[in-house]
């Protein structure tokens, strides 16, 4: 590896960037970027300069801490300073800087002032008007930004990992009926259960010979071939999704698989560790010199290293293998764990079943539990309940649970959080429910402090139990709304309350470090479905996928338990007041 100087001066400018971004002491940015301009003026190679035995530090701008960083990118390729400041900035947020005229103080500005973080929240912003109104845009800048922006909007776009779900399960089973093939699985982004995916990574193992690649490419959705060979194709499907296919030998199955996983910064790391122990690690196989010594299954690799078997989800080099290396890996939620959903709609307001068959729907997926939380007043729109047909609904319920069995219904209201932070019904309604389920659906636009003190208020409410959909984004569709997540959370622990991961796949809310957050707080969470209709208690597994990459646990989710120890749970937060 070669690193030349415009290399490491690049890593101080993202550097530089990152701190920007992040508004940390002008000085620091400055010094960074002074000895990005050294490096790029530099006649001569600085490795070649380190290799003579050099001082860096006589260079200008350059003292022993930025010395000791270009030593290190020299021989690293990279730097622990800016892999640390890449945890800390939203990795979008470093998209933003490529639309041109955006530099690093105009995505600060659009982060804090506008919660912007993702390209297609930026074109939201602009079309709305909204970016216009920040200091040093204006109306000019805004139309710039929105032309750059209707240019990448194509090439931007990553599917919602239900929607690609069901044409990876189908192209799956169609591989696997292919003569020769022994293993198809999704890798990448899909195996990790991330939110959205780029494109779908798939992986086959296959006898040599295998007409497998002709079968892929000939797969009727196929639209068009971007990349064939014998190993390796790639094609975009009618629905746009692309899918990158490797065929690889059944003993190099694990290597690969955790190759193609990812993400890439936890492979990254993992290789360091296997070069730690002298071992070359690629996607063939684990090698010492010429020898392999593992690679068949994943758990071969990770044991040549040292290290368990580390699930996809906490794949992301977010602490895993400090985890790993401690015998502290998460024991992940599962889908089976869950005993109920919490958070479901009838057609009462804007669900299309009925409550029976949302409960006989339920039950059928194995659930004990299932509170409907049909809408409040507040949302005419859809036609939420007031307290007159709240109490029928609950007279309705009590005559469904005399009738069922093996599923029980509980009393729920998904009620309006207002502007104020009061509720949309009076407390002595709220009080005859098992649990009251707040959300905001209104005035997203408040100050962080205000969104942020309202939804304290809601949670100081004797009767509130879980707060919905948190963050209150939609992917790819609509920003989060500015609130303190830190404080949420901590005041939730307090009142003894809740919080959602909401399993609906535009939402997936929380997020999955808000998850993780939640978990270091101590404060439980509930995976719901928010169905609106039978079908859609399906999403709970992307809830799931979602905890899990939150490093949530069993015990960590309220819907885990047994409806005695939940009524004990919701009960516990009835009294403190
Ligand atoms: P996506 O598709 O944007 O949602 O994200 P991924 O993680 O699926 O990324 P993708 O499709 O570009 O590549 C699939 C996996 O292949 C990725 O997770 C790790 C591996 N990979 C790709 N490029 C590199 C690379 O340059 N170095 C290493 N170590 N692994 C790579
Ligand atoms: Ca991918
Ligand atoms: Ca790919």
């Amino acid at each position: 590896m070669s690193v030349h100087n415009a290399d490491v001066a690049a890593v101080f400018e993202e550097i530089a960037d990152l701190l920007e971004i992040e508004g940390s002491n002008p000085f620091r940015i400055r010094a960074y970027r002074n000895a990005a301009r050294t490096l790029r003026d530099l006649p001569r190679e600085v490795g070649a300069m380190l290799g003579e035995g050099e001082d860096l530090t006589e260079l200008p701008g350059i003292g022993d801490d930025l010395a000791a960083k270009i030593k290190e990118v020299v021989e690293t390729g990279t730097a622990t300073a800016l892999e640390e400041h890449r945890k800390k900035v939203p990795k979008s947020l470093t998209e933003l800087l490529r639309i041109p005229g955006i530099g690093p103080k105009r995505v600060k500005a659009l982060y804090h002032d506008l919660g912007i973080r993702r390209l297609d929240q930026l074109q939201k912003a602009a079309q709305g008007g909204r970016v216009r109104s920040l200091k040093g845009f204006g109306e000019k800048t805004e139309r710039y930004i929105l032309n750059q922006l209707k240019e990448r909007t194509g090439e931007q776009k990553r599917f919602q990992l239900a929607v690609a779900t069901p044409y990876t399960e189908a192209l799956i089973a169609y591989l696997k009926e292919s003569p020769g093939v022994k293993q198809v699985v999704a890798a990448g982004s899909y195996r990790r259960a991330k939110e959205t995916i780029g494109d779908l990574d798939l992986l086959v193992t296959a006898v040599p010979g295998s007409p497998v690649m002709d079968r892929f490419v000939s797969y009727p959705e196929v639209e068009e071939i971007l990349v064939q060979g014998p190993t390796k194709a790639s094609v975009r499907l009618a629905c746009k999704l692309q899918v990158d296919v490797r065929v690889v030998p059944e003993d190099s199955y694990g290597a690969a698989l955790q190759y193609f996983t990812g993400s890439k910064a936890h492979s990254v790391t993992l290789r360091q560790l296997a070069q730690q122990r002298g071992l070359k690690l690629n996607e063939y196989g684990l090698f010492k010199g010429d020898r392999s010594v593992a690679g068949a299954t994943e758990e071969s690799v990770y044991s040549a290293v040292g290290l368990p078997w580390i699930p996809p989800e906490l794949r992301e080099n977010r602490g895993e293998f400090d985890a790993a290396r401690a015998g502290r890996l998460p024991a992940l939620v599962e889908l089976a764990d869950l005993r109920g959903d919490l958070h479901a709609h009838t057609k009462a307001t804007d669900g299309r079943n009925s409550m029976r068959e949302m409960a006989e729907a339920a039950r059928a997926c194995g659930l004990e539990y299932l509170a409907i939380t049909d809408h409040s007043r507040r949302l005419t729109m859809a036609k939420g309940l007031d307290p007159k047909r709240l109490f029928e609904q609950l007279e309705e319920i009590d005559r469904l649970n005399a009738m069922l069995s093996g599923i029980t219904v509980l009393k729920g209201i998904e009620v309006d959080i207002l502007e104020d932070g009061s509720l949309d019904l009076p407390d002595e309604d709220l009080c005859r429910l098992d649990l009251v389920v707040g959300a905001i659906h209104s005035h997203f636009r408040l100050s962080r402090q205000k969104q942020t003190e309202r939804i304290l208020r809601a949670m100081d409410h004797p009767c509130f139990t879980i707060f919905a959909h948190p963050s209150g984004r939609l992917i790819n569709e609509r920003a989060p709304y500015d609130v303190d997540m830190a404080r949420l959370l901590r005041h939730a622990r307090e009142r003894g309350c809740f919080l959602e991961v909401n399993a609906h796949p535009v939402r997936l809310d929380l997020t999955d470090t808000d998850c993780r957050m939640a978990r270091e707080e101590g404060v439980m969470l509930s995976i719901d479905s928010d169905a609106h209709s039978v079908f859609d208690l399906e999403n709970l597994r992307y809830g799931v996928g979602q905890a899990r990459r939150g490093w949530l646990e069993k015990k960590d989710i309220l819907n885990t338990r047994t409806l005695r120890e939940l009524r004990t749970l919701l009960k516990r937060t009835m009294v403190k007041t």
